[in-house]
């Protein structure tokens, strides 16, 4: 960065904050609002939380001359989204006691519950350290949650791979103990040099950085939409090694043509773990270093990475981990799907995955889906795994116990919920978006299940059922569903309004393009009708949606 470039106000923040504390604690112990000063507000996030306030109140009390009805998120660090059970019946018991008791899973394999009050942040942060979880980093300009393919039957060496993400999220976790101490009560530090990190120092990275590991043929992580995708290669059942990808990110912002979703560039493959983690840790290194700090919108990976170039960017690395990267191998990526229903893996494990849609656990009357899984929870016989499109996987159950899971499923009709949903539900996916998200422009999560319901019977008249089109809408253009690559993306521009984007393919490894601008329903219904009846009469055998939209041409690739 140049000299004259001015740093954001965040850079500030973060080097003053005297490792992540900030004046947090003061922040608690003010009774005379629900919020929290504004720079703790920066640094809370690197605790894994944020301040919201619920917009659907916000002109009702701005005319009662009120305060915003303030609350807080508060986002797990799940590596690969795993759970044990206890810890489910822990999660479900510190939601019911401190948030709006809805779970939510979100699009990076992990939960979040919103509506903490201030007072009750440090109860549920010791409740969930009770259970042996915690929110560090999950937030803020640090190394994110580390996502790994789901689901453990797709692989015999699953675990192995799993444990990578285990390894990659310890090697890049924070060094400071300000999250033990403000939440957990711990002591302070009397000798700070405990506390001195070589990779974050004390200005963090220039922003989020993501993370990503897929097992090939499966992109159920979205692979590509990372900072850092690793792409496991295996040969003879036996692990060989990563692709290494750099420079994936989605976010766009209207109106400014600077920004622009990108697919991460493989650069390579490593074999070894010593050198896979040196490689990992560098390249954090490298955007650490060179990372844009004074424009926030262009501070990801991907622009550091477009800015100096792949060539550049590939050999800083090698300098810095004094050996060259392999030449890529050939992986095939065919799939980005959730295995619904029952499936087993090579071990003789039984598996359940069930359709959350938009990872939404809560009970309905229809569906009372919450209860179920509390119930499952409480037999001790399955673990918990949540997918990246924001699915549930009931997992490792024995075979004698696969009978009792069973039972407690169809009692409550999630079966029947899972096995019923058409394919378009089962493959799509919204963002949070209203009411919490202080960025949304539209709505997202509330809205797409009765799109979804007005679209099926759309697909039916085109003969379309089966196909499982992914659909993923996001209420602004930031893509926490990752819409930009989805075969038809939603993202929000105003009230009741998206943008349609086309052409993306089914396992993830195209972008799609913008093909209308701002259209409300109707627009989209009557939009959709067309291009499904003209992809119905016209497609080639097993041509999907998406490539379908490229051959016509609906939108513009270069
Ligand atoms: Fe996201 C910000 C929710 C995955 C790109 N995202 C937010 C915030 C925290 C709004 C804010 O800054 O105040 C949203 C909180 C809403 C709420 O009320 O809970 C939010 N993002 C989510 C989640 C919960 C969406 C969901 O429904 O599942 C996902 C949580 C993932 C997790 O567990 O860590 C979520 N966000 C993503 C993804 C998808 C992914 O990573 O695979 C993206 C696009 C990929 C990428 O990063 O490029 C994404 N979120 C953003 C951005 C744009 C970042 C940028 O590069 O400019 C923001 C805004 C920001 O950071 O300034 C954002
Ligand atoms: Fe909020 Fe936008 Fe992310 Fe949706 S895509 S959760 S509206 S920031």
């Amino acid at each position: 960065m140049s000299k004259q470039e001015k740093l954001s106000i965040i850079e500030k923040i973060k080097t003053e904050s005297k490792g992540l504390r900030g004046s947090i604690i003061e922040s608690l112990q003010d009774e005379l609002t629900g919020a929290i000063r504004e720079e703790d507000q920066a640094v809370i996030k690197f605790h894994g939380m944020y301040q919201q306030d619920d917009r659907d109140r916000r002109e009702e009390r701005a005319e009662k001359k009120l305060d915003r009805l303030y609350s807080f998120m508060i986002r797990l660090r799940l590596t690969g989204g795993f759970l044990k059970p206890e810890q489910w019946v822990a999660t479900h018991d510190i939601a019911g006691e401190h948030s709006t008791g809805v779970i939510k899973i979100t699009s990076r394999q992990t939960v979040q519950l919103h509506g903490l009050i201030k007072s009750h942040i440090k109860p549920t942060i010791q409740a969930f350290n009770a259970a042996k979880l915690n929110s560090i980093a999950t937030c803020g300009d640090i190394n994110r949650n580390v996502l790994c393919s789901s689901h453990p039957g797709e692989s015999p060496i699953h675990e192995q791979i799993f444990a990578y993400a285990d390894k990659i999220s310890e090697l890049l976790l924070p060094k400071t103990r300000a999250y033990y101490e403000i939440w957990l009560d711990e002591e302070k530090l009397i000798d700070k040099k405990e506390e001195e990190d070589p990779l974050y120092q004390d200005r963090y990275l220039p922003r989020k950085f993501k993370i990503a590991i897929a097992i090939p043929p499966n992109n159920d992580v979205d692979v590509y939409a990372n900072d850092l995708g690793l792409i496991a290669v295996i040969e003879d059942n036996k692990l060989i090694g990563f692709n290494i990808a750099i420079g994936g990110g989605l976010a766009t912002t209207h109106g400014n043509p600077e920004t622009y979703a990108r697919l991460a560039t493989v650069i390579g493959f490593s074999d070894s773990e010593e050198k896979i983690m040196s490689a990992i840790y560098e390249i954090l290194t490298i955007q650490r270093d060179y990372g844009n700090r004074s424009d926030r919108k262009l501070s990801r990976l991907k622009y550091t990475v477009d800015k100096l170039g792949v060539p550049w960017f590939k050999a800083e690395l090698e300098r810095r981990i004094g050996f060259k990267l392999g030449k890529e191998r050939d992986v095939k990526m065919t799939q980005r799907v959730d295995h619904f229903g029952w499936k087993k893996n090579m071990a003789g494990k039984w598996f359940y995955t069930i359709l959350v849609e938009n990872g939404r656990i809560l009970d309905t009357v229809d569906l009372p889906l919450k209860t179920a899984l509390l119930e499952v929870a409480k037999t001790g016989k399955a673990n918990f795994r949540f997918t990246c499109s924001q699915n549930l996987i009931l997992s490792d159950i024995a075979a004698d116990d696969k009978k009792l899971i069973h039972e407690i499923l169809d009692r409550f009709g999630i079966i029947n919920y899972t096995e019923t949903s058409s394919a378009i539900r089962k493959n799509s996916m919204a963002c949070v978006a209203l009411p919490t998200c202080p960025l949304a422009l539209a709505e997202a999560q509330r809205y797409f299940p009765d799109l979804i319901t007005k679209l099926e019977p759309i697909l039916l008249k085109h003969g379309l059922e089966e196909d499982g089109i992914v659909m993923r809408m996001t209420g602004c253009p930031n893509g926490c569903a990752r819409p930009y690559v989805a075969e038809i993306g939603f993202v929000g521009t105003a009230t009741g309004k998206y943008n349609l984007h086309l052409g993306g393919d089914r396992q993830g490894e195209r972008l799609n393009k913008i093909y209308r601008e701002s259209l409300d329903e109707s627009q989209i219904l009557h939009t959709l009708d067309k291009l499904f009846h003209i992809y119905s009469k016209e497609k080639m055998v097993d041509e999907t949606f998406g490539d379908f939209a490229v051959r016509k041409e609906w939108v513009e690739y270069d």
